[in-house]
């Protein structure tokens, strides 16, 4: 295996890198700053503030990202780890965002980053095992575009088809706005209760009530209603999904 003279961008060091590391590691940096801005978008746009969890999963890949100007082959291949333990520990996300194409944001973001993370696994497994492969790095190459262009298609074509329902007079009214349930409680008669959903965020909710057996799937950006038909009490609704806790009110039925 041959190895050639690289400079750096900078001009400040001359090091050896393997010409497989010159071919993918423009590649995989360019699949990282694609994950950094998904997540950074989904802050802006989903829950437009800072998340902690996504500030804590941001802070490694960029440390790697910039080492890899200093260290290609380490931080290259620290890349291909964490895009591993990104799919890893975000697996049943990944499988439930992707099977949930109504939700056009959260399964496009998450069909990209999945994509992305999976390439740059490959380009840091490539980088780790000095393959040329000149044939598979097209390969990557032209799977991951084929892989995001449908991931859009399926997810704008998705967004379409979304229906919302309409408030009808009589419904108790409740509005879900950046991760929060609005107001904290709510009132109803005894019997038949209808509760309109009114999702404003870029992502998808539900209002479950354990005890009522009640779970409405409202996706982004949508309307759902639901009636059931229940005795007085005091319950607890909240959303169900992971991150979520934070959206919950009682129901008080009189
Ligand atoms: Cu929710």
């Amino acid at each position: 295996m041959t190895t050639s003279t690289f400079e750096s961008a900078s001009g400040r060091a001359h090091r050896e890198v393997n010409p497989s590391t010159i071919r993918w590691l423009p590649l995989q940096r360019t699949l990282i700053v694609v994950i950094l801005v998904a997540f950074v978008a989904v802050q802006a746009i989903s829950l437009r503030e800072v998340s902690p969890i996504y500030v804590a999963i941001m802070a490694p890949f960029a440390l790697a990202l910039a080492a890899t100007w200093r260290w290609p082959r380490g931080g290259s291949v620290a890349l291909g780890v964490l895009g591993l333990l990104l799919l890893l520990a975000f697996l049943p996300d990944v499988v439930r965002d992707l099977s949930n194409p109504d939700s056009t944001v959260t399964f496009i973001v998450t069909g990209v980053v999945a994509t992305a993370a999976l390439a740059s696994v490959f380009a840091g497994g490539a980088i780790l095992l000095k393959r040329q492969a000149h044939a598979t790095w097209h390969g990557v190459r032209i799977g991951a575009a084929v892989l995001v262009i449908g991931v859009f298609a399926v997810g704008i074509a998705a967004r379409l088809t979304i229906d919302s329902h309409a408030i009808e007079p009589g419904d108790v009214s409740i509005v879900a706005d950046r991760v929060r349930f609005g107001p904290d409680s709510i009132t109803a008669s005894a019997g038949d209760v209808a509760i309109h959903v009114n999702n404003r965020d870029w992502m998808p909710h539900d209002l479950t009530i354990d005890e009522l057996g009640v779970k409405l799937q409202i996706p982004e950006r949508s309307a759902r209603r639901i009636t059931f038909d229940t005795p007085a009490g005091t319950y607890e609704a909240y959303c169900s999904l992971p991150g979520h806790e934070r959206m919950k009110l009682t129901l008080i039925v009189e």
